[in-house]
């Protein structure tokens, strides 16, 4: 059997599960059998991070947007890339959005979050960062078709973990509710949270992430 070395408060991890859950795949999820960062780990793990998949023949596959194409490529049916090139040009910018964005403006509040201390000097201008990222998502959402005239993709799927995150980082350093005035985020936010695949998966991460705080 295929299998999926996964981290349950990764939202790289978790948009793999998501994927697996959606479209009921045959890929069983294991934990890495060595501690991160390990020499052991290093040497299975090539890139040095998680997720991974690995295939029957013991060869393995690095980075969450290439195990997810190679997965749609793999499992076509009821898929989660459109067939037209405007419509896939449209989920690869939100896959993009996520990770070279909204991910890259959430890392040093992760940071910060790790350190476990909240009124840390420059905070104010972490969070100034996130906000300026997300009302980037409200144009982008805004300029592209109606999400709610589409089905889920792999954009949507990618983006998900990632806005809990946000949310919840947001959160934790004082600053509620950051996509509230967000009318075209929020309503996607509610939109995606809709499939019962992604909202266990956030709730799996949330239970994850809610153990590091204790
Ligand atoms: N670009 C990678 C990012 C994966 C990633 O950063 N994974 C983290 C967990 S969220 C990890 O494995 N970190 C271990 C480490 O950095 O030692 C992807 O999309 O898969």
């Amino acid at each position: 059997m295929i299998k999926l070395y996964d981290l349950s408060s990764s939202p790289y991890a978790a948009r793999v599960r998501i994927q697996i859950r959606l479209k009921d795949l045959p890929i069983e999820l294991v934990k890495p059998p060595f501690a991160l960062r390990s020499s052991e780990f290093l040497q299975t793990f090539p890139l040095g991070k998680l997720p991974l998949l690995q295939l029957h023949d013991g060869s393995t596959i690095a980075e969450s947007t290439v195990i997810m194409d190679y997965l749609e490529a793999l499992f076509p049916k009821a898929p989660l890339i459109p067939p037209s090139p405007i419509s896939r040009a449209n989920n690869s910018m939100l896959v993009r959005y996520a990770d070279n964005h909204l991910a890259q403006s959430l890392l040093p509040l992760f940071i910060e979050f790790m350190s476990f201390e909240k009124n840390k000097v420059g905070i104010t201008n972490k969070l100034e960062n996130l906000q300026a990222e997300l009302n980037k998502l409200e144009a982008l959402l805004t300029t592209q078709p109606d999400f709610r005239q589409r089905s889920i993709q792999t954009g949507d799927i990618c983006l998900a973990p990632v806005i809990y995150y946000a949310i919840e980082l947001a959160g934790w350093f004082g600053k509620q509710e950051i996509i509230n005035d967000l009318p075209a985020v929020f309503d996607w936010w509610q939109w995606i949270n809709q499939h019962p695949a992604v909202a266990d998966t956030i709730a799996e991460i949330d239970r994850a992430h809610k153990a590091v705080i204790k």
